[in-house]
């Protein structure tokens, strides 16, 4: 494995709204993907560089636990991850490189669309249901807002119809989603979009020396996108 360990290891998206174009990203850095095995680990032919595909909720701790030395992610799973590791007292250490252009995105609070919502304070008492407890807790507690929040790691839009909370906090890009919910956007807590982050502290020269060549590549490939 001396020799396994020498190839730099990125973390990306399997398949989800991020892999098509974290993957583009890559290739139009000249990364030789093998796209066709949907194995956990693709080689990049052309350079010391694997590829580990994996659920995005996965990556910041790849990155923050050195499995993985770059990784591509949404900053609101980043910052929730980072949130939640801290008050677990374990490392949530990370650089980012480069924020990029595609994963755009904002996590909100939404109610039902026939509630007479007059901001923040409407939520006392209320319960919330997201998959991102720390971001809203967080925000909750800036805002000086008691309010319940409930995990659930999917349908999330469904909650407030099926009784199981007021309010909703869940990211929105078209707003469709909410829509086709009967709910309405409240307030807007996170804005989010993908980033290339590191880790901190990364020791190994060939791999400094790697991503010094591969960044001039990713702020081309963004100028060229603009
Ligand atoms: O399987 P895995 O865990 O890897 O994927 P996932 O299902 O957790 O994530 P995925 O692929 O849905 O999203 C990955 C990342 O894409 C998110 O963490 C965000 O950073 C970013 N992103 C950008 C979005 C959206 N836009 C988005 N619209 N992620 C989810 N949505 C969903 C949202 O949850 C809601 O259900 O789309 C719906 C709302 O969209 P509109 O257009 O109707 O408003
Ligand atoms: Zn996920």
């Amino acid at each position: 494995p001396a020799i396994e360990s020498k190839r730099l290891r990125i973390g990306m998206q399997k398949s989800g709204r991020l892999s098509i174009e974290s993957q583009a990203l890559l290739s139009s850095c000249g990364l030789k993907i093998n796209l066709r095995e949907q194995r956990l680990i693709a080689h990049v032919e052309n350079m010391p560089i694997d590829i580990l595909r994996v659920r995005d909720d996965d990556i910041p701790g790849l990155v923050m636990d050195g499995v993985c030395d770059l990784g591509i992610i949404g900053e609101n799973v980043l910052e929730e991850v980072s949130l939640q590791r801290q008050i677990d007292n374990e490392s949530a250490d990370y650089e980012v490189l480069a924020r990029l252009d595609f994963g755009g995105c904002r996590l909100s609070i939404a109610v039902p669309q026939e509630e007479q919502y007059q901001g923040v304070s409407s939520l006392e008492g209320k319960t919330i249901a997201t998959t991102y407890p720390r971001l809203l807790t967080r925000y909750l507690k800036q805002q000086g807002v008691n309010a319940r929040v409930v995990m659930l790691t999917g349908s999330v839009e469904v909650a407030p119809r099926a009784g199981l909370a007021d309010a909703i906090c869940d990211l929105v890009s078209t707003g469709a989603t909410l829509e086709a919910n009967g709910l309405k956007e409240a307030e807007v807590i996170y804005r989010s979009k993908a980033v290339l982050i590191q880790r901190k502290g990364l020791a190994d020269a060939q791999h400094q020396k790697l991503i010094a060549k591969l960044m001039p590549r990713i702020q081309g490939v963004m100028q060229a996108n603009e």
